[in-house]
């Protein structure tokens, strides 16, 4: 078998930053050549200087010990993120900054400076060490996109314990699953929470779940929407008692480099869910890093991730990363569409973001809606636009470039995994032109390749898989409770690096892009497809607002393409017209021998296109595999009942 991905789209458009941009630059393209040079050639040197603008309460004696495949960094030392984060701002005179701007589904506002978020999560901090939380014990957090939650996790951070975030819509069963996996002696949940005017019942969830879940001792309950909850005696403790009647004096814990901060479940294409395990010192200082340069942070920016915290991408940069960068940050509870399309533009024109930085379904979702809606907004504040989740189809890239940034903001894609905990490959804004559609080239210290499954590396503009050649600080530690898999899933399937278990390939300017997951990768009449490219150029039809291509078996050519697609509002699809399109984009051998048409696609809560049901839909075979974490589940059942045109 080969393990070469077949380079389909052609896609030639760069997009240069405008020089307003680069100029303001924090980081020019001599600048990054100089020191990506350095954290490769210096790796010591590189690391030393980034982690010692951090605070540390005792230093590291060596950067990075590496027993392959584990690894550990600033050996030694020990700090807190949480005291970074907060602490370290007000010290360095920042008490008076807003640190989180946050907006309820319900319009409300609550704003938080550095010394009130300081201040609300000593007395957190306090609470949880009144309740018997210790350091190393995990806390599994189960709440809506409220200040409360940023605020446990700090304060889980603050004492040493281990946070586990468990996204608010997940249910029972994926909920008391990541209970019982970390064993977790406290839950922190909420009422309720809100989801497009409805509450969602967590706290009747909360308890069903902890009814399988015996290591739980406590429940801290936050009250949020007001609804009924039923307080166990001995058990259930209100948030606003606990935490209400705490002390707000809390020396943060000094807890070693290596010290475990959080762990993270993520789903996988098959099997239970990984327990993807970040520990504290080089978590922090990737945070940091890449807060400060893939997204030029100034002083006065208002930065905006989308991310709800039940995802890394919540945890790196909706929390950590702007805080231990002291920028103030915007977060939403609610959906993109409530009460109407217009949410997200209207947030951004009333608290003046400057930096907004979503996923590509949400920006698909938005373009379907026309542009007409971001046009009755002023959106003027804005000056940088970022990526993240799955590739960004070009067409939607050029969408968000000029439509939403008025062709004045760059756009950053950026690559990353739960596993990787902070951004990888980006093109850093002000320093490089952006190609739609490619990620583009690797952050400090990271050295990404293209490969074979041997281990050989592919040449330019050739697809293979995705390796990394050596540790990063935060990078994964193991698999919770599972390190067996952690080295075959990530350093076993190919000798000596770690195996992202996506496609790509990288052009003659070093700049990479993601073709999608190799697991979802098409062999038809022995070509290898990626998923990304086939989409894209369906995207790029005028009556395409969302694809999803998968392979069928077929007895002639190993496999067929078959295409889900949903349609752009104010058109029908012709299937005829979609084939002549894919067929002179991409040639006859990408043409869809089934194309299905769908009001919605199947995808995680997070917004990734699960291509694995797609498969078994297409393949006609009964669903095997939990649907239940599906943003709606009942798309499935509207899909097998679909006609194939
Ligand atoms: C941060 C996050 C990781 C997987 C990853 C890849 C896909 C994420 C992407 C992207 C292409 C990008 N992915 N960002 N693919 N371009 N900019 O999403 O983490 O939820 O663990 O997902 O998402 O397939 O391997 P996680």
């Amino acid at each position: 078998m080969t393990d070469q991905i077949d380079n389909v789209l052609h896609e030639t458009r760069v997009i240069a930053p405008p020089e307003t941009f680069a100029a303001q630059a924090n980081i020019s393209r001599e600048e990054y050549q100089r020191r990506y040079r350095q954290s490769l050639e210096s790796p010591d040197a590189f690391w030393s200087g980034v982690a010692g603008e951090l605070s540390w309460m005792k230093p590291w004696t060596q950067v990075l010990d590496w027993q392959e495949p584990h690894a550990r960094w600033f050996v030694g030392a020990q700090t807190n993120i949480a005291y970074n984060a907060l602490d370290r701002q007000v010290a360095l005179g920042h008490g008076d900054k807003r640190a989180f701007i946050w907006e309820g589904e319900d319009g409300e506002v609550r704003t938080f400076t550095y010394a009130e978020l300081l201040r609300e999560v000593k007395k957190v901090a306090n609470a949880l060490q009144a309740l018997g939380v210790q350091a190393g014990d995990r806390v599994t957090l189960y709440l809506p996109l409220i200040p409360e939650a940023a605020m446990s996790m700090l304060a889980c951070a603050r004492i040493g314990a281990v946070h586990s975030v468990v996204f608010g819509g997940f249910s029972v069963s994926a909920l008391a699953d990541r209970i019982n996996d970390a064993q977790s002696k406290l839950l922190i949940t909420a009422d309720a929470g809100f989801r497009k005017g409805a509450p969602v019942p967590l706290k009747a969830n909360a308890d069903a779940a902890a009814e399988a879940a015996s290591s739980l001792e406590k429940m801290l309950v936050v009250r949020r929407a007001g609804t009924d909850a039923a307080m166990k005696e001995g058990r259930d403790v209100w948030w606003h008692d606990a935490v209400g009647q705490a002390s707000d004096e809390h020396e943060a814990v000094a807890l070693d480099s290596e010290h475990p901060l959080f762990i993270l479940y993520t789903s996988g294409s098959t099997g239970k869910p990984k327990g993807v395990l970040h520990t504290t010192g080089g978590y922090m200082v990737g945070a940091y890093l890449t807060m400060q340069t893939a997204f030029d942070l100034k002083d006065s920016d208002v930065f905006w991730c989308t991310a709800d915290v039940g995802w890394v991408t919540g945890h790196s940069y909706t929390v950590y990363g702007p805080l231990l960068s002291g920028a103030t940050a915007v977060m939403y509870e609610g959906a993109p569409n409530h009460p109407d399309w217009g949410r997200f533009w209207q947030i951004i024109e009333k608290h003046k973001v400057t930096i907004l930085y979503t996923a590509p379904t949400a920006i698909r979702s938005f373009m379907r809606q026309g542009d007409d809606i971001p046009g009755q907004y002023d959106l003027s504040s804005l000056r940088l636009l970022g990526s993240v989740g799955e590739p960004i189809n070009p067409e939607a890239w050029m969408w968000y470039h000029r439509v939403i940034g008025g062709e004045r903001c760059p756009v950053i894609d950026t690559w990353w995994q739960t596993e990787t905990g902070t951004i990888m490959l980006t093109t850093l804004p002000g320093a490089f032109p952006g190609k739609p559609g490619s990620a583009g080239l690797p952050m400090f210290g990271i050295e990404p390749a293209i490969m074979t499954h041997q281990g050989q590396e592919i040449g330019p503009d050739e697809g293979g898989l995705l390796v990394i050649k050596r540790p990063w600080p935060s990078m994964l530690r193991t698999v919770y409770g599972d390190d067996e898999r952690y080295r075959k899933s990530y350093w076993g399937e190919i000798p000596h690096v770690y195996f992202a278990g996506d496609g790509a390939r990288k052009d003659a300017d070093g700049y990479i892009t993601v073709m999608g997951r190799v697991d979802d990768v098409l062999n038809v009449s022995g070509h290898r497809l990626g998923t990304m490219e086939i989409e894209s150029v369906l995207v790029a039809h005028p009556s395409v607002a969302e694809a999803a291509v998968v392979g069928r078996p077929d007895e002639v050519k190993g496999e067929c393409v078959v295409a889900f697609v949903t349609p752009q509002s104010g058109y029908t699809l012709d299937p005829a017209a979609i084939r002549a399109h894919i067929a002179k984009e991409i040639g006859a051998l990408a043409r869809p021998d089934a194309i299905i048409v769908a009001d919605a696609l199947p995808k995680t809560r997070s917004g990734k296109i699960m291509r694995r049901f797609l498969r078994q839909i297409a393949a006609g075979k009964e669903i095997q595999g939990d649907t239940s974490t599906l943003e709606d589940p009942g798309v499935i059942e509207r899909l097998q009942a679909a006609e194939a045109v």
